[in-house]
This record gives structure tokens, C-alpha cells and sequence, in this order.
């Protein structure tokens, strides 16, 4: 399952999820041996989409991988549609190099003419390896490497014409009732001849456009005046959400929007022009026995247990989560912090043209895949990278104008590490703080003495009308170990930590928002493991198994009597 709404009714797709055939590489021989013509018979059977760490002998595997399966078209055209392999990856069709991506999290597709129709094969080529100068992420973060194609993968068999991508915006009236819809289209014809076609709209299965076209090549189509009225606002209690269809002759494909407008105001979060206090809990796409590649129905669980909690937002720590969950906040009405896994980069690093390079590749494709879902309402531009620096001023400046220039419909921020000496702080909408006084080091009551000194350094630079989040805060704590004494990693220290924190929060004006660190139990890096018991990272307020813990229950009333 790609998607929670159905995204086309004309084009033909299917889904090339199921078993493929399988094989390492970890002396890097297979492009030599050419592989990708003549795939090992000594392969093994592995599930697409999962990832390869959950099989006999792979726990730890990181490197180079092949994998392999056949399909049969029927259409002389396609488009092959990844939604997520982990790194590097490389396509070949039927012995033919295709192209390649870069990045995990995000999809990637390939469009080929004049296929032969009967019977294909694909090989996939995957290098999840990280390193600490190149990679986004580096090798050392605080989450597991898992690798694989960790999403589904679709073949779309194409007529004469299709749609190549649209992109749907919107303004909304003073009074939220009426929506000003600009509508952007790209059509592409599959052969030399002009065709003739029509290219339809729909609303809710209601016809609202039709709009004549030739098209020859790639066609860029810019629909204005399509002026909605009697509009339903999306917003978390009521999550209202439209189909709108592109149709032509034989190709149509279905996006799914909410109306609604977010902004930052004399410093508060105001969505609809009403003020919003976030109520957040950081959650990592992962599960001891599924690693990145989670079934829905254990995305539908988190999502029930996340909002018994109390939440109306979730910051997707720290890379594009799967489309199917931002569907899942789409319909539930949770606020998304999406972000890029730039994560803790060090001076060293970032000036790295590479990095710079391969992050704003990264934050286009999240938000060209992201644009419509209604819930996410912050771009995340990096966590904890050195903003002392002159380099992270530099990568931060680039990625704002860049993002900005793509949409500007959505609230900006980074979660700082080093909010009282940060240099970047003037380039986005919120101050967001990553902070664990009282678990690394200090002692929990010295949290009121470093909110004023961040209230001051913020009056000092004339930042003081900017809103602060508290992006992470969160002690470990070993599922089942409650004690009198309650020292770290009992559960009674974690909940003792998090009743004050939220209580100290909550009574601080310029604080809109909370993000617990966080939602679960979650697996760590082998670069990480020593300084993690169990190897996981234990802030999870349920454990891997999403068994609550005392905290959940202290979060939850606190959370539910929040406005
Ligand atoms: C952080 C990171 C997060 C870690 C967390 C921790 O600041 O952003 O990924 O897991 O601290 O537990 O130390």
C-alpha cells in the first residue's frame, strides 16, 4: 500500500512488492561480474519492501547489495516509481543501466520509452554505507543503518500522453471560506506525434475544469481562476480533506489536499488565524522486527497511541517518513515537522560542498513529494549541526532561500543544540531547542536558569518576537525498571523528568510547542551503541514493542488537559 486514497483510476499500476531474489556484495565485485546481466544463481529470496538487516546472518550488514525480480508489461511505456532505497541506488532494465539516486527516504522514477511489452527484468543496486565526510547522514547517528528497498516499488504502464506532475496551490479568502486555486501541470506525450486531448479537473468527483490541449513533448500547463467556495478548513479537530483528479483520455492521477493556512504572529503559531500551542512527541520510523520498513498497520497503531497521549503534532525524527503515515496525519489531524537526516554535522563537515550539494537535493525532494499533505506545516532544515559556525550560517542561508523559493506556504526552523551561542537563528520562524539538562550533566533545576538565558540572548539580537519549541527533552529509561530510589533509567526518573519539564514549559509564554524525546524505544548505531544500554536509545516514552511506560501515563493526563 503506497498511498491511503486511490491515485489513479485510468493509469495502470501495479505494485512489484513481493519476493525478490537477493545478494550481497561485500567485496564490490557485481558491477565487474556484471551482475545486473547475469544475476548469481546463489542468491537468496528477500521481501521488497523490508529491510535486509531482519534476515539470518545480515543484522549488521552495511554495504553494497543486489537485488532482483521480473515483471511483464503489456504497453510499450513506463515508469518505474521507487519510493524509498536506502543511499545509493542503481537501476538496470533487462541488462541496461537506467539511472541512479541518491538519499533513503525520499522516491525516485524513471520514465522509458519504447520498452519491448512481455517479459522484464530489473536489478536493483543498493550501498547503504555511510562515512563522516559525504554521506547524509553520516555514520555516526543515533539510529540504526538499516538497509534495503525499504518502500514499495510501482510499475505504471503509460498511453500516448500522461501526466508528468502537477502541483496544486492555493490562497485563501480574509473570512477562510473561498480558496483561489492555482493549478500547475505538466503533460508529456510518449511519441513524436502531436495528440489531441482534454485535460479534465474534478473536485470531489465534481467537474469544475476542462481545459483543450495538443500536446507534443512536454507541455507546461498554468490553470488560475478557479475560485472554490463554501470551503471546509482542514484543522485538527476537523480534518477536512478534497480529492482533486487530472484527468485526460487515458492517463489521470488523484491528489488529496486540506485548506488551511499556518503562520507565525507576534510570536505564537496561528493555524487559521487562531493560536496553536503543539503538543509533540519525536517519532523514528522503526520497529525491532521491521526496522524502517513498518507495516501500515503498525503506523495506524502508533498513531492511536500517539493521540491517546494527548498530541496534536509529531516532528518526523529525522528523515521523510513514509507517505502512508503522512496520509495517516493527513486524515487524524496531527501537525508534521518534517525534516532531512542532516544530523549532527560538525564544523569539519559542513562546509562540504558535497553535503550542501546533496541536502538541498534532499529538501527539494521532500517537499516536491510532500507539498499537498495539509499536516505538515514545518520544514525541518537540519538537527543539531554546528550553528556556532560560519559554515552552518552559509548551508542554513542556501537552504532557506532555496526552500523558500519553492514554498513559502510553510513555517522554517532547525533544531539547535546550541541555542545561547547559535548564529542561524535569524534565517527561520521558530527557535527550536534541543535541550536534556537533567539527564546529560546538569541537574533538572537548572532548566528555569537556561530559559531566561535564552529569553536574553534572543532580546540581545532583537530575536525576542520569535516563538521557541522545545524540539527535544527526555530521559532513558529501561522498560520495566521502576524503583524507590528512582535514579537514571528507571522509568520513575523518566517520568519524574518529564512531569517537570512539561509543567515548566507549559507556564512559559514564549514556549509554543513540545516535542518529547521520544515516541518509542528505538534501535541505535553501532557507532552509538556503548553509551546506549540495550544498544537502543531508551527516551521512548512506550519501548520498542510499544508497551507504555510510567511516563506515558504522567505525559498523557498533562498532554490531555492542554488546551
Ligand atoms: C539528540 C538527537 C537525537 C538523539 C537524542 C538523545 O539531540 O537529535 O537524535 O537520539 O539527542 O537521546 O541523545
Amino acid at each position: 500500500m503506497v498511498r491511503l486514497f486511490q491515485r489513479h483510476i485510468k493509469r495502470k499500476v501495479s505494485l512489484l512488492d513481493g519476493i525478490w531474489r537477493f545478494k550481497t556484495d561485500p567485496e564490490n565485485k557485481g558491477k565487474d561480474e556484471q551482475w545486473y546481466k547475469n544475476f548469481p544463481s546463489d542468491s537468496m529470496e528477500i521481501v521488497v519492501p523490508s529491510c535486509w538487516n531482519h534476515e539470518f546472518d545480515l543484522y549488521d550488514y552495511e554495504g553494497w547489495a543486489w537485488y532482483a525480480t521480473t515483471f511483464t508489461t503489456t504497453e510499450r511505456n513506463i515508469n518505474l516509481m521507487f519510493h524509498g532505497v536506502t543511499g545509493q541506488a542503481e537501476i538496470f532494465l533487462d541488462g541496461d543501466y537506467i539511472g541512479s539516486h541518491y538519499g533513503g527516504f525520499t522516491g525516485f522514477e524513471f520514465l522509458i520509452k519504447d520498452v519491448n511489452p512481455g517479459k522484464h527484468t530489473l536489478v536493483v543496486f543498493v550501498d547503504n554505507t555511510l562515512d563522516d565526510m559525504n554521506t547524509i547522514p553520516l555514520a555516526r547517528v543515533d539510529w540504526f543503518h538499516y538497509g534495503g528497498i525499504i518502500r514499495s516499488v510501482e510499475l505504471m504502464e503509460l498511453k500516448t500522453a500522461w501526466i508528468k506532475d502537477y502541483k496544486i496551490s492555493y490562497q485563501l479568502n480574509a473570512s477562510f471560506n473561498e480558496a483561489a486555486l492555482t493549478l500547475y501541470v505538466t503533460l508529456e506525450g510518449m511519441n513524436e506525434e502531436e495528440i489531441s486531448d482534454q485535460l479534465n479537473i474534478y473536485i470531489d468527483d465534481e467537474l469544475i475544469k476542462t481545459v483543450p490541449v495538443t500536446i507534443s513533448g512536454e507541455v507546461k500547463l498554468q490553470i488560475n481562476n478557479i475560485v472554490l467556495k463554501n470551503i471546509k478548513l482542514w484543522d485538527p479537530q476537523r480534518p477536512n480533506l478534497y480529492n482533486i483528479q487530472f484527468e485526460l483520455h487515458k492517463d489521470d492521477v488523484i491528489e488529496r489536499i486540506g485548506f488551511r493556512e499556518i503562520k507565525v504572529e507576534n510570536g505564537k503559531i496561528l493555524l487559521n488565524n487562531k493560536e496553536i500551542k503543539l503538543k509533540g512527541v519525536n517519532r523514528h520510523e522503526d520497529h525491532p522486527d521491521w526496522g524502517f520498513a513498518m507495516p501500515l498497520k503498525l503506523m495506524k497503531r502508533d498513531m492511536t497511541i500517539i493521540k491517546d497521549l494527548g498530541c496534536n503534532a509529531i516532528r518526523g525524527s529525522h528523515y521523510p517518513n513514509s507517505e502512508v503515515f503522512l496520509d495517516l496525519c493527513d486524515q487524524e489531524g496531527i501537525l508534521f515537522w518534517e525534516e532531512i537526516p542532516l544530523w549532527g554535522y560538525p564544523d569539519k563537515v559542513l562546509g562540504n560542498k558535497v553535503i550542501l550539494d546533496r541536502g538541498l537535493q534532499m529538501h527539494r525532494e521532500m517537499i516536491k513529494r510532500d507539498y499537498h499533505h495539509p499536516s505538515i506545516i514545518i520544514w525541518g532544515l537540519h538537527n543539531e549541526i554546528d550553528t556556532r559556525v560560519q559554515d552552518a550560517y552559509d548551508l542554513t542561508k542556501s537552504f532557506v532561500e532555496k526552500i523558500r523559493a519553492i514554498d513559502n506556504s510553510r513555517l522554517l526552523t532547525y533544531a539547535t543544540m546550541f541555542p545561547l551561542e547559535d548564529i542561524c537563528l535569524s534565517f527561520v520562524d521558530i527557535v527550536s531547542i534541543n535541550q536534556y539538562i537533567g539527564w546529560y550533566g546538569e541537574e533538572l533545576d537548572e532548566w528555569p536558569e537556561f530559559l531566561e538565558k535564552v529569553k536574553e540572548k534572543l532580546r540581545n539580537e532583537g530575536l525576542s518576537h520569535m516563538p521557541i519549541i522545545m524540539s527535544e527533552f527526555g530521559a532513558g529509561a529501561i522498560y520495566g525498571d521502576s524503583t524507590f530510589e528512582g535514579p537514571k533509567w528507571t522509568e520513575n526518573y523518566q517520568e519524574k523528568y518529564l512531569d517537570y519539564t512539561l509543567k515548566l514549559f507549559k507556564d512559559e509564554p514564549s514556549i509554543v510547542g513540545t516535542y518529547i524525546w521520544q515516541y518509542c524505544d528505538i534501535r541505535t548505531s553501532k557507532e552509538m551503541c556503548l553509551s546506549r544500554p540495550r544498544s537502543f536509545n531508551n527516551k521512548g516514552l512506550v519501548n520498542e514493542y510499544r508497551k507504555p511506560k510510567m511516563a506515558y501515563w504522567t505525559v498523557r493526563k498533562l498532554y490531555r488537559e492542554m488546551e
